[in-house]
């Protein structure tokens, strides 16, 4: 059976899962801003293999009551609470609502706030790039994991056709992604280097410290990491995802705020309450803190 699943964030990510499920016969609806109005709009997806991909998209306002089987939030980590407050106030309780943003922090604020709503995490290592508004390519093929995070009762098939793997604990996935995005995303942005530019042996000195540090602060919030398997995981998605311009860089080249606060921030923040050094950290915070000149949590 077709299933509507809302999709609030209409980032490159955002697209390329909308693209997916209309793909798999499913119904996929954009929410935009509660200022916006309600209209079909025609998306492009440029597949890994060349081949391209074309629907007819609905968008509705977010403040808007809809009939949907779950929500997926890919905003930005930073976006994520705000974009999610007019879409509480209309959607059932019961509804999933999955949270596919980078970094940490405001999956754990989002379901102690709101602890009535169907609170679910997931990660994606999918590379994508936003060609223009509405035209999308799929730069870099990537795992798919998701899970509950106050969540109960089970999420759409859907989700599972189109690559999602379900965990029952979904926080050792959600570290992972942090990891990944802990050592690409602000060295890209700092040296405005490709993915795949990162994985030369030229920045493997400055990758092992960050993993020695990343590991440590994950055991000590009781995440198994080793710090060999995150520099690994770190060089395969770097290297799945080589011509790709993370999306930090993207944000620091268009003058955007950063998800730096929900990254290498959060990090600095669990190491300080664990007694820990995280100075390779603290220092991407600082830089891209201050390439971007602006950052939110
Ligand atoms: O998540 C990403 C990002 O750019 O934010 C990766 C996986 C690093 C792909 O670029």
């Amino acid at each position: 059976m077709a299933t509507t699943l809302a999709i609030l964030g209409g980032g490159a990510i955002g697209q390329l899962l909308a693209m997916d499920l209309c793909q798999h016969r499913h119904s996929p609806l954009l929410l935009t801003r509660p200022e916006t109005t309600a209209r079909i709009i025609q998306h492009q997806l440029q597949r890994l293999d060349g081949s391209i991909q074309q629907a007819s998209l609905p968008h509705a306002p977010s403040n808007q009551p809809q009939h949907c089987d779950a929500v997926l939030v890919t905003t930005k980590a930073y976006q994520a609470e705000s974009a999610l407050t007019p879409v509480l106030a209309w959607l059932p309780p019961s509804t999933p609502i999955v949270l596919l943003h980078n970094g940490m922090g405001p999956q754990q604020r989002l379901a102690q706030r709101f602890p009535e709503h169907n609170w679910w995490a997931g990660m994606l290592t999918d590379g994508a790039l936003k060609l223009e508004s509405h035209s999308v390519r799929h730069t870099g093929q990537g795992v798919r994991y998701l899970g509950p995070l106050s969540g109960q009762g089970q999420l759409p098939d859907a989700l599972t056709e189109i690559g999602f793997i379900s965990e029952a604990a979904i926080l050792p996935r959600l570290w992972q992604k942090l990891a990944v995005n802990a050592l690409i995303n602000p060295l890209t942005a700092c040296y405005g280097c490709t993915n795949g530019e990162l994985a030369r042996p030229g920045h493997r000195a400055e990758l092992q410290r960050l993993s020695d540090e990343l590991a440590a602060v994950a055991k000590a919030e009781g995440i198994a990491m080793e710090a060999e398997q995150i520099l690994a995981w770190c060089l395969s998605v770097a290297e799945a995802t080589c011509s790709n311009r993370s999306s930090m860089l993207q944000d620091v080249s268009a003058k955007r705020p950063t998800e730096i606060d929900a990254i290498s921030g959060f990090v600095v923040e669990r190491a300080r309450a664990h007694g820990l050094c995280a100075d390779a950290h603290r220092h991407n915070l600082d830089r891209v803190s201050q390439l971007s000149g602006c950052t939110k949590t």
